[in-house]
């Protein structure tokens, strides 16, 4: 038998050779096995009892693309591309057998395969563009030949998987094997070594397109994407695909492949990969065991407390639901079937899952129901004294070792907390609105929360599929309190003689969705204003803020029909107001000007310097998770890659 690698074994079913290979955790497809496929595809081919390879991968998935850790440095050979090529012109054709997920260079490699097989719960793609770049190893040369121009543009320029039943339909696999994968494989093998091979990929024609078409998907995906450069370059690369001979075609990729990872942009998406991979499971937490986590309770069932229930239910955790009486329970249960209906109507949940869901929920006003929940979530007013009456009636009906969490978003958990028994069960889970949509799940211990309520907070956050980021105490813990600063700069630059629209311009242009002020506008301008109040109240020496004098008027934001902008009736789109022009004049200087990118930049780097502060006072554990909480809280650009990434990257930003 031929030679084996660490990452290869090679078996055999008569005169087919099985290739198997396994490299946890994802089989990517780092140096060693690029060196350990060229290799075998050599060995096999100089064995000529060897009449066709079936390509299967051990462990969770089939091969799931590029080692993305590599990206940073040069590339070493052998390059995939000439592995891919190496493989399709192997004497005895390949059969690629999928399982799990064959992305990126995984499926090019599959495209290197003669056909494509796959288990029905496997998926293909093309994520390349989610991380910056182009495929680089023939993704968009080979897929127009293989599965159509239209379907290719889908794939590479979205970089969003399919799923077998659909690769199937757009002629991406060949078949979907039931049963055991290997088996079925072979199986196919042995029928489809009894026709003729149909050609390889690289030398199936593909048909032209017309410039109306290319032009038609440019202004599609340029709408779509904004300050994204790789999804039109991957159409570009696409197009050339379908205009140059093959080899012209791979050349034009490889190099917009090499441009694009060496860029600002992958290198922000790479970050923000390996960020979110390392999240959910941070490192200080490896010995403390999660607690089990079979059912739980929501205290209050307002919106936050109705998205907590939604997002509970989504995740298969049956859920109890608890108001103080029986029209505050028809309420929130309302505003929980309003979530799932509008899952049904956005076609993303069946009838039938939505009533599922629905069933999952019970709904009581009587504490006593708690008495075997593993965990609580407390959703209601933001009022200390009304939180901490739930806390106590919670301390007296659940079990000891249920966990108590608090979904404050300003109020001190510690404070919260004062009187609960056994606090080390206490924790705090800040989820952001909508909750069953927005990722983003900041976690806040008190000193005395035990490392396994942290654990399971993490897991409660994994298994909604959110991004856990932990956050220590202080007012608006990491994200809130970065908006704070981050509006307050944008105010300055108001007071300094900028436009607002120049601001919220600038900062759309950087890639948000909305800039600082209409976003305030959006979401109202009173809870800031009545927090300040408050702290004036007991004393505290708050500067009177642009947006108190606009209160004050009655301009709370788009709810009272103007804010820093007008909204007249039936109008959402901001309109600039000369009355908020004439409330503000006192405190605001003479027209000045700063360029879009400068008032960016001055507005990212105060988020990046109160980010250092966080740091420095240990509230945040790594720049990376501020990062995460701005992308997946605040709207901050991903391809940025969050305030500490854009403004390291850079070289700026002083606390
Ligand atoms: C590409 O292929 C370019 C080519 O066109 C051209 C080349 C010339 N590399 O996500 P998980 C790690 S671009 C390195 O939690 P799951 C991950 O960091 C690539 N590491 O697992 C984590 O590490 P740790 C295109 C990777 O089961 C561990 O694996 N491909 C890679 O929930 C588990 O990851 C993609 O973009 C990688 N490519 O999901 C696919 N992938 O345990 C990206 C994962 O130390 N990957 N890791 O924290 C995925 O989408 C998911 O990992 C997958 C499994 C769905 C496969």
């Amino acid at each position: 038998m031929p030679a084996e690698t660490p990452v290869i074994s090679i078996t055999r079913d008569g005169s087919i050779a099985i290739v198997t290979i396994d490299n946890p955790p994802v089989n990517a497809l780092g140096l060693s096995l690029r060196q350990a496929l060229w290799q075998t595809a050599e060995t096999l081919d100089a064995d000529p009892g060897v009449a066709a390879v079936v390509l299967v991968c051990a462990g969770r998935t089939f091969i799931a693309g590029a080692d993305v850790g590599e990206f940073g440095a040069p590339p070493v050979p052998p390059h995939l591309p000439d592995v891919v090529a190496r493989i399709e012109a192997a004497r005895a054709p390949w059969f690629a057998a999928i399982h799990g997920s064959a992305l990126g260079g995984g499926f090019e490699v599959a495209m290197g395969c003669r056909f494509r097989v796959a288990v029905a719960s496997a998926s293909v793609g093309l994520p390349e563009v989610t991380l910056g770049i182009v495929p680089g190893a023939s993704g968009t040369v080979r897929t127009p030949r293989l599965a159509g121009v239209p379907a290719a543009v889908q794939l590479v320029t979205t970089g969003r998987p399919v799923k077998a039943a659909e690769a199937l339909s757009l002629g991406l696999i060949d078949a979907i094997i039931q049963g055991e994968l290997r088996e079925g494989a072979i199986a196919f093998v042995r029928a489809a070594l009894t026709k003729p091979l149909p050609p390889a990929i690289s030398a199936r024609p593909v048909a032209a397109q017309t410039t109306t078409f290319w032009a038609e998907q440019e202004a599609a995906i340029a709408r779509r994407v904004k300050g994204e450069t790789a999804p039109l370059r991957a159409l570009a690369a696409i197009r050339k695909a379908t205009e140059a001979p093959f080899a012209e075609a791979m050349a034009h990729e490889r190099e917009t492949f090499l441009e694009l990872r060496a860029s600002d942009q992958a290198a922000a998406l790479r970050h923000v990969f390996f960020a979110e991979r390392a999240a959910p499971r941070p490192a200080h937490l490896k010995s403390a065991a999660p607690l089990p986590l079979r059912n739980a309770a929501v205290i209050g069932g307002g919106t936050m407390g109705a998205g907590i229930v939604a997002a509970l239910r989504d995740a298969g955790l049956p859920v109890t639901l608890i108001e103080r009486d029986d029209a505050a329970l028809d309420r929130g249960l309302t505003n929980v079937r309003a979530i799932f209906d509008g899952g049904v109507k956005r076609g993303k949940l069946t009838e039938a899952q939505a009533a599922d869901r629905m069933a999952g929920v019970t709904t009581t006003c009587d504490y006593a129901a708690l008495a075997d929940v593993d965990l609580v979530i407390e959703a209601v007013f933001e009022e200390i004294g009304v939180k901490r009456a739930v806390f106590a009636e919670l301390g007296r009906v659940c079990r000891p070792d249920t966990v108590l969490a608090t979904n404050t978003s300003y109020l001190d958990p510690r404070c919260i907390a004062e009187g609960v028994a056994m606090p080390g069960r206490f924790i705090g889970l800040h989820f952001f609105s909508p909750a069953h949509v927005m990722k983003l799940l900041e976690i806040v211990p008190i000193p005395e929360t035990a490392p396994e309520t942290l654990a399971t907070g993490f897991a409660l956050g994994r298994a909604l599929g959110k991004i856990p980021v932990q956050a220590g105490i202080c007012e608006g813990f990491i994200g809130n309190r970065i908006l704070k600063r981050y509006r307050a700069a944008a105010e300055s630059l108001v007071r300094q003689g900028i436009a607002i629209e120049a601001v919220d311009a600038a900062m759309r242009g950087y890639g948000f969705a909305m800039g600082p002020f209409e976003a305030q506008d959006l979401g109202g301008l009173d809870i800031a204003h009545l927090q300040r109040e408050a702290a004036r109240a007991a004393g505290q020496a708050v500067p009177e803020t642009l947006g108190d004098i606009l209160v004050r008027a009655g301009r709370k934001g788009q709810k009272t029909g103007g804010g820093w902008y007008d909204y007249p009736p039936g109008e959402r789109r901001p309109q600039p107001s000369a009355t908020t022009g004439t409330l503000l004049s006192g405190a605001i200087r003479a027209g000045a000007a700063l360029t879009p990118e400068a008032i960016a930049k001055r507005l990212v780097d105060e988020m990046a310097a109160e980010g250092a502060a966080l740091l420095a006072e240990g509230i945040a554990r790594n720049a990376a998770d501020i990062d995460l909480v701005e992308i997946h809280g605040y709207g901050f650009p991903r391809w940025r890659g969050g305030p500490m990434f854009a403004t390291r990257r850079k070289g700026a930003a002083k606390p």
